[in-house]
């Protein structure tokens, strides 16, 4: 069923056909409660100071016997392997000079001067750097998939520290997932990871030790399916942010993640603040005209890169520039993946704010109205998004078209 839509004044760089526009009381934001943006409680009483002697690992336990060999005669049974022996720990308990980190937020300070530990020198990740001063180490346990943010908080770093951030799957240098000098990050399946925020020493052998604050945000599944999201699409979503994130697409952690699967009338688009997984949003977006289904508009189901299409496009994009258009203040968007929205730009594919995008308007009429392929939101909130969104933020529009959703490189 289409709608009797106006269409408005019709500037070529305009993508956004005219909502009926007799809904524009009571707007509800649909702001979810932008997740207290917690302080990160104060991390857990991190490893009280290393009691000197390493003896405090655990002792491995000793190698178990080997079982003894078959008797003879009986053609024996092979002896029993012997046991591994118990790893002196129980119940895993935080290894001696090490801050676990098992809830998130976290946030801590800390300092790199007269850290106890100073085992790494350099690490896979970037084996020319000299990270030979000390450091600090966090476990960080996992309990379920997801993406995994880390931050120095610019200006929290003392002044001559120079303190790098790794991501290690074990204790072992070589088994770098990711660094960097302000932030790192990787999706991470459900595990025991380490984060060792290191010294860096100069080309003349200074140490640039000092005091530093470190916050990890985790995102999970588990997470966005609390807050409505389809499992798999929660999974491809982090999934994808962190091909992204690795491939250097962006040095932010604002993203979006649209499920375009789902009817115009559901909520279907979750912005998110990777940084300390809080949801800032989940908002009505409006589809292309040309994405609709014939039958019922409040589907979309078809997708394109191409102009006058009309239709809206699927993958990852990047929020740019902001600028103050037709429909008020919007930022650009440039696709990532060529073929399938790489024409983002050039066919004016922007997030702008839109009265058809409104919770009145969806509830009046029973979808959100069509555009002509931009993702516009709401107008009570668009500023905000666009805002959080822009210079770099990520935007991932998801629907299982079995072309794009089976080649996008940012899908497994
Ligand atoms: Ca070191
Ligand atoms: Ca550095």
């Amino acid at each position: 069923m289409r709608l009797p839509l106006a269409i408005a004044a019709l500037a070529l760089s305009s993508c956004t056909f005219q909502a009926k526009d007799d809904s524009d009381d009571a707007r509800d934001t649909g702001t979810v409660a932008a997740a207290d943006g917690e302080d990160g409680a104060d991390g857990t009483g991190g490893a009280d100071g290393a009691d000197g002697a390493d003896g405090a690992d655990g002792t491995d336990g000793a190698d178990g016997t080997d079982g003894a060999d078959g008797t003879d005669g009986t053609d024996g049974t092979d002896g029993s392997d012997g046991e591994d022996g118990t790893d002196g720990t129980s119940g895993d308990p935080c290894p001696s000079g090490v801050t676990c980190v098992s809830s998130f937020p976290y946030s801590t300070r800390s300092t790199t001067t007269g850290a106890a530990s100073d085992r790494f020198d350099r690490y896979a990740c970037a084996s020319g750097t000299d990270e030979s001063g000390p450091e600090v180490i966090f476990e960080v346990r996992l309990p379920d998939d997801g993406f995994l943010a880390l931050d120095l908080p610019q200006g929290s770093m003392a002044s001559g520290a120079d303190i790098d951030l790794h991501l290690l799957g074990s204790l072992d240098s070589a088994d770098c997932l990711d660094r960097g000098h302000w932030r790192a990050g990787d999706y991470l399946t459900a595990g025991t990871y380490y984060v060792v925020a290191d010294t860096w020493v100069s080309g003349s052998g200074a140490e640039q030790d000092g005091a530093f604050e470190l916050t990890m945000g985790f995102t999970s599944v588990g997470d966005l399916v609390a807050e409505g999201m389809d499992a798999s699409v929660a999974d491809k979503g982090l999934y994808a942010f962190g091909e992204a994130w690795a491939g250097g697409d962006t040095d932010g952690f604002a993203y979006a993640i649209t499920d375009f699967s789902l009817r115009s009338d559901s909520r279907r688009q979750w912005v998110l603040d990777l940084s300390t997984g809080a949801l800032m949003w989940k908002l009505h977006v409006a589809h292309g005209e040309g994405s609709s289904r014939a039958s019922d508009s409040r589907w979309a189901e078809t997708f394109s890169n191409t102009d006058g299409s009309h239709q809206s496009s699927l993958g990852m994009l990047k929020a740019a520039e902001t600028y103050t258009g037709t429909y008020g203040y919007s930022v650009r968007l440039d696709g990532l993946e060529p073929g399938y929205n790489s024409n983002a730009r050039s066919r004016y594919i922007v997030v702008h704010p839109w009265g058809g995008s409104r919770p009145a308007y969806v509830s009046a009429y029973g979808e959100t109205a069509p555009t002509w392929g931009c993702p516009a939101l709401d107008d009570a909130v668009s500023t905000d998004v666009v805002d959080f969104l822009a210079d770099g933020g990520l935007l991932f529009f998801w629907y299982p078209d079995g072309d794009w959703s089976n080649r996008s490189s940012y899908l497994p």
